[in-house]
């Protein structure tokens, strides 16, 4: 059964220049440049009955496009035992309006409610016993990090099958977002 997930795809030079900040932390599983996104709404594994409601569901998202702008980087978990971390994006209304339409669109054909504040990041790498001091360096190094804003212009719902390599994630259905 496939786990699904609901994201933003990033542009390819978007993705280049996320990769760019790969490096420097001991134990950190970098994420490959092609993988990165940014979740909106993890869905897990479904069977294949539940997969038609979502594409429905999800078909009926009615959301503007908007620019977005990644900016900063911050980790999970303390820094001693941070878990992993990740590009944040800049304050969207745009982008928490989506992401709230996507979620109560999935919550009304009756998957259970995501109960975490929603907290728009890219992942760039997973830690594993990585130095507390040199993750703070990742964090200061990176402080300023910031890209030129893109165009989101739709969503994607993700497939992720794991592999030995790692995840393999997979662009099932693309959601366009409509004009003005
Ligand atoms: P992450 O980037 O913060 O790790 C595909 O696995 C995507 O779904 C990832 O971006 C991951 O978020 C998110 N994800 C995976 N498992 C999850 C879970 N149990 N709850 C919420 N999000 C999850």
């Amino acid at each position: 059964m496939p786990r699904l997930f609901v994201a933003l795809a990033l542009p390819e030079d978007v993705r280049e220049r996320l990769g760019f900040l790969s490096g420097g932390v001991p134990g950190a599983r970098w994420v490959d440049p092609e993988n990165l996104h940014l979740t909106l709404r993890f869905i897990g594994e479904v069977d294949g009955g539940w997969a038609d409601d979502i594409m429905s569901a999800l078909g009926g998202v009615v959301a503007k496009p908007f620019e977005l702008a990644l900016a900063g980087v911050g980790h999970w978990g303390t820094k001693e035992r941070a878990s992993a971390i990740w590009a944040g994006v800049e304050k969207n209304p745009g982008l928490s309006h989506l992401q709230s339409k996507i979620e109560s669109a999935l919550v009304r054909i009756g998957l259970e409610p995501e109960g975490r504040k929603f907290a728009p990041h890219v992942t760039l790498a997973r830690l594993s016993g990585s130095p507390g001091a040199r993750v703070a360096k990742f964090i200061a190094d990176h402080n300023l990090f910031r890209l030129p804003p893109f165009p989101v212009t739709a969503f994607t719902l993700f497939s992720s099958f794991l592999s030995r390599g790692g995840a393999i994630y997979t662009p099932e259905v693309e959601y366009a977002l409509l004009g003005p």
